[in-house]
């Protein structure tokens, strides 16, 4: 306990002493006394974990990270979420919290909500944020849990065709997805032949299915969407309109694709994608005038605040993590920079870039035609492969991505698609030079796969063979270090490298 009173450092020095000192096990045994002052580093602590954190440093830095959800946060936001905001307990909401002590955290809660407000340039009058969701799929249900009865119905894009598994997934068997569980959702989907949204076909189903809430999101959709027509059609059936911007809410607050906010009742997001925050959860809702009740002639009012705010906590969540809302409102102060404008139309021109270089020098064939946003969605089935086994070659060639299901795949774990994102490597400064680089590394990852395959069945033998054949072990290890000595040469935001 004395330790408690010592500076940092003379407490380290104590601590080695300690250290020094060791005791036996009833065997014998000597083990290292455990002595704690909370002051020791991780290094010291946990050398154990220590070294998992320096490993996974390493692949982001030696890697070529393409997962289109994934980010690189900074320094800043990184030290907020690692901050003493982590000791909290705050349940409830600013000015009225189940604990004492919050006079500060509320603080941190309402910058949070002000710059949330401000990125997006909402009127507090009209728009309001609740910023404590855990996450998006958090944020999605909360909307859901607030505004919906159960087995009320909903409307998303099918998972398959480019939806979230919180858009209300169900398989042939089974409702996976607790939004199929406690709601009613049927699916829209693709024009397989454009690779766009049939909003025709969507608009018919919904006039004849009358859901109570369509959400306009996506996780694999490499175009933008059409907010006026969802909002037709929400009209048109008397539904909620629910964005769910997750992937894209770097680039709205941008301004470099078009907002929902516009159009929609409530909106979703996530906020360590291309917003390049930490990993949590918002959810934006209209509030104040909604209408004029034409009998009556008085002021119908948007009752969303009371219901989502109700249905993040108490109903479905218990203290915030203020460690996160401190970083959420880090990343969106630097979200309203003219450099984060800069950044996500570099993410554009980057995303077109390797579009356009998958397409015309490697004979590709993408989903839709090319992009309209920050991700690519391959369809690799034409060069003789599929997702999952070029997902692994690559991988084991230091390049990130992920397998993913195209229109017509009936298995989400061995679909014909790859999804790739210009985010992460964008925020490390690659240019669209860079990416014309990355796509032909994809390439080779591709014949590496196809050659591979050739020789192989199943994909459990596939992966038994890739790990053991001199040739593709040979090819594998040129391309990885190919990859490895382009990726380092770019700088990596928020740590230090080693
Ligand atoms: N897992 C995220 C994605 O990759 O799109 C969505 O939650």
């Amino acid at each position: 306990m004395a330790a408690r009173r010592l500076t940092p450092v003379a407490s380290r020095i104590v601590f080695r002493r300690f250290r020094s000192s060791k005791s036996f096990t009833a065997s014998g045994e000597s083990i290292e006394p455990v002595i704690w002052t909370g002051k020791e580093t991780l290094a010291e602590s946990d050398p154990e974990m220590m070294a998992l954190i320096s490993e996974e440093k390493d692949r982001q830095v030696r890697g070529l990270e393409l997962i289109a959800s994934e980010n690189f946060a900074s320094r800043a936001v990184l030290e907020s979420v690692g901050s003493c905001l982590n000791n909290k307990y705050a349940e409830g909401y600013p000015g009225q919290r189940y604990y004492g002590g919050n006079e500060t955290i509320d603080k941190v809660e309402r910058l949070c909500q002000s710059r949330a407000l401000e990125a997006f340039d909402l009127d507090p009058e009209k728009w309001g944020v609740n910023v404590q969701p855990y996450s998006g799929s958090p944020a999605n249900f909360a909307v859901y849990a607030g505004l919906l009865n159960p087995h009320d119905r909903i409307m998303g894009l099918d998972l398959a065709h480019g939806g979230h598994l919180t858009h209300g997934f169900m398989s042939d068997t089974k409702r996976v997805s607790a939004t199929s569980i406690f709601f009613e959702s049927m699916p829209y989907r693709l024009n397989q032949q454009t690779g766009y949204i049939d909003y025709d076909k969507l608009e018919m189903t919904a006039k004849l299915f009358r859901p109570r809430l369509i959400i306009a999101g996506t996780t694999a959709y490499s175009r933008l969407l059409d907010y006026p027509r969802f909002r037709q059609i929400c009209n048109d059936t008397n539904s909620v309109m629910m964005a769910d911007m997750a992937h894209i809410s770097g680039l709205v607050a941008a301004k470099v694709i078009p907002s929902p906010f516009e159009y929609a009742d409530v909106v979703t997001s996530t906020t360590h994608k291309t917003l390049r925050g930490p990993r949590a959860g918002v959810i934006f809702f209209r509030r104040g005038v909604k209408g004029v009740d034409k009998k009556t002639g008085k002021e119908i009012k948007y009752d969303y605040e009371s219901r989502i705010n109700g249905a993040i906590f108490p109903a479905l969540q218990g203290g915030p993590h203020e460690h996160a809302i401190g970083g959420v409102a880090v990343a969106l102060k630097q979200a309203m920079s003219p450099q984060f404008r800069e950044y996500q139309t570099q993410v554009l021109k980057n995303a077109k870039a390797l579009a356009d270089s998958l397409m015309k020098l490697y004979g590709w064939d993408l989903v839709s035609g090319g992009t309209d946003n920050h991700l690519v969605l391959a369809n690799v089935r034409p060069l003789g492969v599929d997702g999952a086994r070029a997902e692994r070659v690559l991988e084991l060639c230091s390049i990130t991505v992920n397998k993913n299901t195209t229109p017509g795949d009936k298995s989400a774990l061995n679909p014909g698609g790859l999804r790739l994102g210009a985010p992460a490597l964008t925020s490390r400064g690659f240019k669209e030079s860079d990416f014309r680089e990355v796509a032909g590394f994809l390439d080779r990852g591709v014949k590496i796969t196809h050659d591979a395959k050739q020789k192989t069945g199943k994909l459990k033998e596939f992966r038994e063979f890739i790990m053991k054949d001199d040739a593709i072990l040979q090819k594998m290890q040129g391309l990885r270090t190919d990859v490895e000595d382009f990726a380092r040469q770019f700088p990596m935001p928020g740590f230090d490298e080693r």
